[in-house]
């Protein structure tokens, strides 16, 4: 009798070892089919560490059982899940792609490969999951890429201070870090910078002329748009008495051409110019991510 009973145990053991990966795998055909129905910000809702729904212990399973540091954070965890869920072999899917991209959703254009620069992952990846940055890592971009305020007096005061303000200005949910989705608002400011003038309502077509006569105003017929030439259109268009103008405008400078250059990306910010194209390549980018907010 013992003997069939450890022969019953050892089998069972078997059984569940091998059944968990069965169990695994449905599961996660299951999630891919329950969160395919859902819009993005759902699907994000539906896999919140906090959830009670079930869905969230099968999630947290999955995150947890995959390599990796852990205490990544939650959006983190959904990467992970995401990844997953794919596996190395596998090609992405129309379920799959229907679950995790969401055009408007996307990091793209060049305010998007910025936000992945600044939070230190390949600038081209498109997936917003996971990723924020907060006051060390922006704090390092302006200093170490930007060049930001370089040579000057108080220099870590005026580094401390532009954080502060930009993260302030876009922190939503008061976490002291920008996601994507609170940082693409920044897109808008630049694209009225860019192209001043028409409205959201405008089309591509008006936005694009006007990004072209932007362009004539401040290059002034050379073909190349400088640091210099930047940093005086950024000073004329912001109020009189603006509080730290010279510094604003500065940074104005240097994030255009940090985000449009592309031929001179090995250059100091400062020693980089604009050609028209790269001007407008940007602003069509910028537009057309805009538009697929609606
Ligand atoms: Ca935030
Ligand atoms: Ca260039």
């Amino acid at each position: 009798m013992s003997f069939s009973s450890e022969k019953t145990t050892s089998k069972r053991g078997r059984l569940s070892r091998s059944g968990a990966d069965v169990d695994a795998a449905s599961r996660n055909v299951q999630l891919k089919r329950e969160l395919g129905g859902l819009s993005y910000e759902e699907q994000r809702a539906r896999l919140q560490p906090n959830s009670d729904s079930p869905i969230q212990m099968r999630s947290d399973q999955a995150a947890s059982a995959t390599s990796g540091p852990a205490g990544a954070g939650g959006f983190g965890a959904i990467g992970r899940l995401f990844n997953r869920m794919r596996g190395p072999d596998e090609q992405p899917n129309e379920t799959v792609e229907s679950v995790d991209v969401n055009l408007s959703e996307q990091v793209t254009g060049p305010i998007g490969r910025l936000f992945n620069r600044i939070c230190g992952v390949d600038e081209n990846q498109t997936d917003p999951a996971g990723l924020s940055f907060g006051d060390a890592e922006l704090q390092s971009y302006l200093k170490e890429e930007l060049q930001m305020a370089e040579g000057e007096m108080f220099r870590g005061t005026k580094l401390k201070g532009i954080s502060k303000k930009l993260i302030g200005d876009l922190d939503m949910d008061g976490d002291g870090r920008l996601s994507w989705d609170e940082f693409k608002a920044f897109e808008g400011q630049v694209l009225e910078r860019l192209a001043p003038g028409p409205d959201s309502s405008a089309s591509a077509g008006e936005m694009e002329g006007a990004a072209s006569s932007r362009y004539s105003e401040l290059a002034g017929g050379d073909g190349a748009l400088g640091y210099g030439e930047l940093k005086q259109g950024a000073r004329d268009q912001l109020p009189e008495g603006t509080k730290h103008l010279s510094l604003i405008a500065q940074l104005a400078a240097r994030i255009t051409l940090d985000a449009l250059d592309t031929d001179e990306r090995d250059k100091p910010v400062a020693e980089r110019t604009l050609s028209q194209e790269e001007y407008l390549d940007g602003a069509r980018e910028i537009t057309k991510r805009q538009k697929s907010m609606g």
